[in-house]
């Protein structure tokens, strides 16, 4: 008999149907959050259901929480309307960050779950398929439509030995990212074996998990063992246990060996999460501010160890340190055990349990600041100060810093304090709102910002456009569309947020691309790596922008370009030095190219240039762009 991985064998119970380039996956369960989520809702009633065709469905607000304006506090009224219309569970504003409540309180060992959220992977340190996506495949996804993947490799990453005192599992990560990079996770699912994975808890699990978001991985995941029971015991929710592991002997499309006992504290650097050096390299190199918490980084253990460190201790003086609980139940059991005093008692801010700083709702370092954080993320001008210098560490690494206002290796401090977690963890689910039974009845409330959904009609077989834009390797959503205390209040109207597209890199941007009628966005590899926010396809497609030019794409925003009808281009060296911004290109024979071998001619009448590319897409993809996007795309089926 075969011998399976853990992923191939979730896959195998999941599989509804299959072509040569992926698998149709059954979805279990489905999680938004807010920034994405009013988008999603809007989709999910665009398709026209009365409730939701998913075993469980999640709608948590923690992104927008800073309520500076009305526009936020609307949305969030819109999403429990919809949420208790449609039939699905609404964590309200104050319960915590989407990730980490669900791993507490709904995720299930072997199920699926898609997200609107790229960090929706965390999830698979209890051993779930955990996916993110764009919100309009979670809209479909909760209308009982599976969800595609490209076929993944399974890469085995074996873990032998035990992490040394001060190293934590941010580090592991970390060491990934160093060997794999931002972009050498695509198409693949990273599965953790060995014997080291019974050494690592269920949060430091998804720590792991949540972070292979960063190299790009279609998504990670661990056995669901002893470890995974306990964890599950502990929040009241046992039952929801199974045991799940890879058989003995899988074999793996690749491997990855990691000795945990050979791992030292990292740090990723400026710009990126792959930038990752030894924190010894930065010692001495002053720290304005520190920051622990976000999906990434805010349990009750990583918090735990913060307050045993700091408790009788001060922050330095020229360093500004705050926390935000990644869930109400983190903050709740803090406060109760006493460890909350220890926090507050050294000098730190208490932020909001919510995403916060992490996506640039406050706490902007100050001109040329240098802030460490326990967070996942550290593309350029995401903290909200575009001249600051982001570092990534585990918060062992980040209380050293706070205490000494310079880069400290944690093995520095002496011993490491001693933890015991709870057998029981507090849980208050007073805060999950369940759906109503008679949904029908439940009316909507629409603030003023919430907005009807742009359209696209059918593809076109040849579009004259602009190049708007020529970029370089590794382009961030967040670079795309910029999020951040004052744009994301404007995700549910996209007239409004597209003024903002490329603002970071180009201001103008908008305005060319509105004059320009219709164009297109020139790059190197892996364009739209990041968040899963479809607004970085939305938004542009809103612009008339028809076609990214790309070397290769990262998975998420590749298939939100599809699923709004652009164009994603394969093209080469020679194509792309043979472009400069402001050429006017003409690309036709497009529906040939979609139903053929993808080849397409790129002219450019001022120079005479005839340049290649190419679109490499599935039949269900071909289909989708066809029609002018997911949605159009939906409605035809039905039509049908
Ligand atoms: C992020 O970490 O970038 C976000 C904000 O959580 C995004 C979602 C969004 O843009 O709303 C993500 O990771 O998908
Ligand atoms: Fe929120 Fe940051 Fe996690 Fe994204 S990465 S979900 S912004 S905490």
């Amino acid at each position: 008999m075969e011998k399976k991985t853990l992923a191939r064998k979730i896959i195998d119970e999941h599989i509804i149907g299959e072509n040569e380039k992926e698998y149709a996956l059954k979805i279990d369960q489905t999680l938004t959050q807010d920034a994405t989520g009013t988008m999603a809702y809007l989709e999910f009633e665009a398709i026209g259901l009365d409730r939701v065709k998913t075993e469980l469905s999640v709608s948590y607000v923690d992104h927008n929480t800073l309520q500076s304006g009305f526009e936020n506090a609307d949305d969030h009224r819109f999403l429990q309307d919809i949420a208790r219309k449609y039939g699905i569970y609404f964590s309200r504003p104050g319960n915590g960050i989407c990730h980490q409540v669900h791993l507490e309180r709904f995720g299930v060992p072997g199920k699926t779950l898609l997200g609107s959220d790229s960090h929706t992977p965390t999830a698979g340190g209890i051993g779930m398929l955990a996916i993110g996506a764009g919100g309009l495949d979670v809209a479909s996804a909760m209308a009982g439509m599976p969800f595609s993947i490209p076929k993944p490799k399974v890469v085995g990453v074996v873990l032998t030995g035990r992490l040394n005192p001060w190293v934590s599992a941010k580090d592991v990560i970390l060491e990934v990212l160093r060997r794999v990079t931002v972009k050498g996770g695509v198409g693949r699912i990273f599965e953790y074996t060995g014997s080291g994975v019974s050494t690592l808890s269920v949060p430091e699990r998804a720590t792991i998990t949540n972070m292979g978001a960063e190299l790009g991985a279609t998504t990670s995941i661990f056995p669901s063992d002893e470890v995974t029971r306990a964890f599950l015991a502990a929040q009241g929710r046992g039952d929801a246990w199974r045991p799940l592991a890879a058989d003995e002997g899988a074999v793996y499309d690749e491997t990855i060996e990691i000795d945990l006992s050979g791992i030292e504290p990292l740090a990723a650097c400026p710009h990126s999460p792959d930038k990752v050096v030894p924190v010894r390299e930065l010692a001495g190199k002053k720290v304005d501010q520190v920051l622990i918490g976000s999906c990434t980084n805010s349990s009750l253990k990583d918090l735990m160890m913060v307050a045993a460190v700091l408790k009788g201790r001060k922050i330095h003086p020229e360093t500004s340190f705050a926390i935000a609980p990644g869930s109400r139940q983190v903050l709740a059991m803090l406060a109760g055990n006493g460890a909350l005093a220890d926090i507050i008692g050294a000098g730190a801010r208490i932020l909001e349990n919510a995403c916060g700083p992490c996506i640039g709702m406050g706490q902007a370092p100050k001109t040329g600041g240098v802030s460490v954080r326990t967070f996942n993320r550290n593309f350029p001008g995401r903290s909200g100060t575009a001249s600051a210098g982001v570092y990534l560490v585990s918060p062992e690494v980040a209380v050293a810093c706070t205490l000494t206002g310079c880069f400290t290796d944690p093995r520095d401090l002496g011993a490491y304090p001693d933890i015991t977690l709870p057998e029981k963890f507090l849980v208050d689910d007073s805060m999950i709102i369940p759906p109503s039974e008679e949904g029908e009845t439940v009316q909507i409330s629409r603030g003023p910002n919430i907005r009807p959904l742009p359209r696209r009609g059918p593809m076109e077989d040849r579009i004259e456009m602009e190049v708007l834009l020529k970029l370089e390797d590794n382009i961030t959503t967040d670079d795309i569309m910029p999020a951040g205390a004052k744009i994301l209040p404007l995700r549910s109207n996209i007239e409004a947020i597209s003024s903002y597209v490329f603002s970071g890199i180009d201001p103008d941007f908008s305005s060319r691309a509105r004059q320009a009628g219709a164009g297109c966005v020139l790059a190197r590899e892996n364009y739209g790596q990041g968040s899963s926010r479809e607004h970085a396809a939305l938004a542009p497609m809103y612009l008339g922008v028809k076609a990214v030019l790309a070397r290769s794409f990262a998975r998420i925003h590749r298939s939100n370009l599809i699923n709004f009808g652009i164009l994603p281009v394969i093209v080469g060296q020679d194509t792309y030095e043979g472009l400069k911004q402001g050429s006017r290109i003409v690309i036709s024979g497009i529906t040939a190219a979609l139903e053929g071998s993808g080849a397409l001619t790129i002219h450019d009448p001022a120079s005479g240039k005839r340049l290649e590319g190419s679109i490499q897409v599935s039949a269900r993809e071909r289909d989708i762009l066809k029609e002018g996007g997911l949605l159009n795309y939906i409605k035809s089926q039905v039509q049908r």
